[in-house]
This record gives C-alpha cells, sequence and structure tokens, in this order.
C-alpha cells in the first residue's frame, strides 16, 4: 500500500489510499463507467455462457451509455457457476490462472473460482486497504486465524496483511489453547477470525485463566458469517478490541469487498472503485428503493479471471448513500442480517438467525452460545432454540426450567415467535472453529 497515506482528522488518525477511496461521486461515477464497458465486452468475448446471456437481451459491447443500465442485464447465479463446473465462466486460458479456490458447499460439487495474477495482486491490494480502513498499521503482528485452503479466508488475509506491512500469524483455525497462547505471546494487535470463532478464542483463554482483554488487541476483523450488535459488544468486552466487520464471498473476490471502518463504526464501504453494488427485491429482481433493505447483487469492474455481470449474492443488506464520518465516499452496505435462503417462516413469522442472536445475547444467566433446531410437526414448522446457561444459572432442573420460561417470555415479546427454549450445560453447544452451524434443519433430514 506505498500510495497510502496518514491523515489527522479531529485528533483521529485515517489511513487512506487517497486517491481511490475519497474520490467524488462524479469522479467515481466515470471510472465505474469505463470499467464496466471493458469489462462486460470482455465477457462477451471470452465467455459463452455470458454471451448468450447478454445476446438474449439484445445488448452488445459497446452499447452501454449509462451506469443504470446495469439494471436490465441479466442476473448471474450460484447456478450458473454449477451449471459450467468447474471452469466454464473463466474468461482466461486456464493455463493463466495462478490460483483456484472453492467453496465447501453442502452437497455435491464444490463452486470453484479463479485468479489471475493481476486478480491476486488486486485482492492483496483491496485487503490491505480494508485491513488499513479498520484501523491495522504496518508493524502490527496480525493473528490470522481464518481457515487457510480453498476457503478465501485464510489466504486472503494473509497477503493483505503482509502488503500493509505487517507480521503476520498464518494459525489458521483450529487448537484453540495454543492460539491463545501465540496470541499472548507474539503480542498480537490485531485478529482476524469468524466471530463465532472469536468468541471460541475468548472462551478458551478466560479457562485458561488469560486476559486476552489486557494485551496488546487492539481491532478484530471478523466476518463470513452473519453476526449481530449484541455480538460485537460481548467480543469488544471479552477481548478488549474494537470489533470490525468484513464482507466479501469467494464468488466475486473473498475477504475484501467491502470494510467497516474504525472511524464510524456503522456499515461497511463496498469497494466501488472495482464493484458495483445494487439491492434487489429477491421476489421480483426489480432494484429497491435507496436505502432500502435488499439482497445483494455485486458486478466486478477488474476481475480479469471470474468476471462477474450482476451476481445474486442472497445476503441481505441495506445500502447507505449517507456520507461517512471518516472521509470515504465509497457507499456502505450495512450489516448482512442473512442470507434470503436462510430465512426462517416459522408459523408465518419470517426471521434470520442474526435476529435471534441478537435478542438472546447479553440476556442475564445465557452464554453466547446457541444453535436453532427446525423440525416438522404436522403441517407446522417448530424451533426450538438450544442456547448454554451460564455455570450457575444451570445448576438444577428447576432452575433451567424457570430460565427456559423467561427466554422464551422475552424472545416472544422481542421477534413476536413463541418457540420452544431447550437450555444447555456449560460446553453442550459445539463450539465454532470457522463459520459456525446456527441452524439444524431436521425438515430436510433423511426419513
Ligand atoms: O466467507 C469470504 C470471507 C472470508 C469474508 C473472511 C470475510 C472474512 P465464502 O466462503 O464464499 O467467502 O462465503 C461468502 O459468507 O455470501 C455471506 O453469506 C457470508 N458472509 C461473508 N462475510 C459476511 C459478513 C467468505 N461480514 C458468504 N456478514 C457471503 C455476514 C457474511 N455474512
Amino acid at each position: 500500500m506505498d500510495r497510502a497515506r496518514r491523515e489527522s482528522e479531529g485528533g483521529e488518525e485515517f489511513m487512506f489510499d487517497r486517491a481511490a477511496e475519497t474520490m467524488s461521486r462524479d469522479a467515481l461515477a466515470a471510472l465505474q463507467l469505463e470499467r464496466l464497458r471493458s469489462s462486460l465486452a470482455r465477457a462477451y468475448e471470452r465467455v459463452p455462457h455470458h454471451r448468450r446471456r447478454l445476446a438474449a437481451v439484445g445488448f452488445a459491447p459497446g452499447d452501454l451509455a449509462a451506469l443504470s443500465e446495469l439494471a436490465g442485464l441479466p442476473f448471474t447465479t450460484k447456478d450458473d457457476l454449477r451449471e459450467t463446473y468447474p471452469f466454464g465462466l473463466f474468461a482466461v486460458p486456464r493455463a493463466e490462472v495462478a490460483r483456484l479456490h472453492a467453496s465447501s458447499g453442502t452437497t455435491g460439487k464444490p463452486t470453484v473460482v479463479g485468479y489471475t495474477r493481476a486478480d491476486l495482486d488486486l485482492w492483496t491490494e483491496l485487503m490491505a486497504r480494508s485491513l488499513a480502513c479498520a484501523g491495522a498499521r504496518p508493524g502490527d503482528v496480525v493473528h490470522n486465524a481464518y481457515g487457510y485452503g480453498l476457503f478465501t479466508g485464510g489466504l486472503g488475509a494473509h497477503y493483505g496483511a503482509e502488503r500493509l506491512g505487517c507480521t503476520v500469524v498464518p494459525v489458521s483455525g483450529g487448537n484453540t489453547e495454543r492460539q491463545v497462547m501465540l496470541i499472548a505471546d507474539f503480542g498480537a494487535a490485531v485478529l482476524c477470525a469468524t466471530p463465532s470463532y472469536a468468541l471460541n478464542i475468548a472462551e478458551t483463554a478466560r479457562r485458561q485463566g488469560v486476559d486476552l482483554a489486557r494485551g496488546p488487541l487492539r481491532i478484530g476483523v471478523f466476518g463470513a458469517e452473519p453476526w449481530s450488535e449484541e455480538m460485537r459488544r460481548l467480543l469488544e468486552e471479552r477481548l478488549g478490541l474494537a470489533a470490525l466487520d468484513i464482507y466479501g464471498l469467494s464468488e466475486i473476490l473473498g475477504p475484501g469487498v467491502a470494510m467497516e471502518c474504525a472511524a464510524a463504526k456503522q456499515g461497511l464501504h463496498g469497494w466501488e472503485d472495482h464493484f458495483l453494488f445494487e439491492a434487489i427485491d429477491p421476489e421480483t429482481g426489480r432494484p429497491v428503493p435507496e436505502g432500502a433493505a435488499g439482497e445483494l447483487v455485486i458486478t466486478t469492474l477488474t476481475k480479469e479471471a471470474l468476471p462477474m455481470i450482476r451476481y445474486r449474492t442472497r445476503d441481505m443488506t441495506r445500502v447507505e448513500a449517507a456520507p461517512c464520518p471518516c472521509g470515504r465516499t465509497h457507499r456502505r452496505i450495512m450489516r448482512i442480517t442473512g442470507r434470503s435462503d436462510d430465512m426462517l417462516i416459522i408459523r408465518g413469522v419470517n426471521l434470520y438467525p442474526s435476529q435471534i442472536e441478537a435478542a438472546l445475547l447479553g440476556y442475564p444467566a445465557l452464554a453466547p452460545h446457541y444453535q436453532l433446531v427446525i423440525e416438522r410437526s404436522g403441517a407446522l414448522d417448530r424451533l426450538t432454540v438450544e442456547i448454554e446457561a451460564d455455570e450457575t444459572a444451570a445448576a438444577t432442573a428447576e432452575a433451567r426450567a424457570a430460565l427456559a420460561a423467561a427466554v422464551q417470555h422475552h424472545l416472544r415479546s422481542r421477534i413476536g415467535l413463541t418457540c420452544a427454549i431447550a437450555i444447555k450445560a456449560p460446553g453442550e453447544v459445539p463450539r465454532s472453529q470457522g463459520k459456525a452451524v446456527r441452524v439444524r434443519d431436521l425438515r430436510r433430514a433423511a426419513p
């Protein structure tokens, strides 16, 4: 990040790639239009799948006169990636692909993504930008507990932190007791992990008698799964750091598509010099009004190996156009509430697991470890919240029953749904090593 500069405003120190992150909205729009034209032309010429789709709506390269015309182009979905498995959406010969990553996928074949050397350089740059946006600085020790491997979290954060000039500790996930020791002994200032794994680290540290909140940890770069403001508060308190949200997905890049800034801590700056962000109604596919909740759709502007046109992320958010106090001009996507395909519909009430998390965390006598179990009884879906109580509250059967009744009442008043509550003993709910499993859906279980 050699173009980065330090700015001092209002006593706070920010670190910007000044030219790219603070350009005027007009300059940004002009850059986007130019880049979109060349990216669409490239996809049209090199990827038969995109050519067929674009031709079907009468689009030919060179046609695009304004950014608003993007809304008339077809979406790309995960199914398109599946149908063209493994390399069918690549816009370069396989030999020019420097690296492959893949999503784990719960069933069948994974989703495969590829990067040219230039793509890897872009990713590294945007991840370095994201870390700086969170407040990381050259010389910081970055403890990287994102999984290394086909998952993009580990290597993505790794190269970005190196580019920023940090000292990277490439631990990956797992062996949590050793992680606690390394964070303390190496003096980590930045922790990169999923929020659920960060919580696991905090809990393990407490068990080992290590108070990480008193150490040099300053910043948590937490993402890859939905989390809540309540979880932020908990992580900040237990780890003694500023917990910031990072967003990304392998189909578009990996981590580093959008990052919350340390200055405002409210919404994630989407890096609009490289991506176009839209929010649509997931039912109709039409754009929602500015600032309204919708499914995030992303178009890449500069990716070589895997250009994406209007990729439907399934992630629900709002795109916020209001200026940010940090001075960056890139619009913010608000905390992802969940995936449209993870929305639960329980007896007519629509809700995301993160809403239940927000209602549960911070409730007295509960520990922040939970899973949601969905079963079908007759024609109705039934939701059971399995949540741990802290040591003292789960001591007797009577205490557990009283706590369950109180939590049931609390949830009914907060989310309008009566669900069964199963109070678990400390340690009974499985701990996360990466992306937490929040929902056990037994409706689809084999007979
Ligand atoms: O999770 C990339 C990543 C790694 C992001 C590390 C942040 C940190 P995938 O495995 O392809 O890539 O999963 C992408 O994870 O579509 C969202 O549903 C979810 N997700 C990612 N970041 C967030 C976040 C990585 N901050 C999918 N909040 C996305 C909520 C998130 N959900």
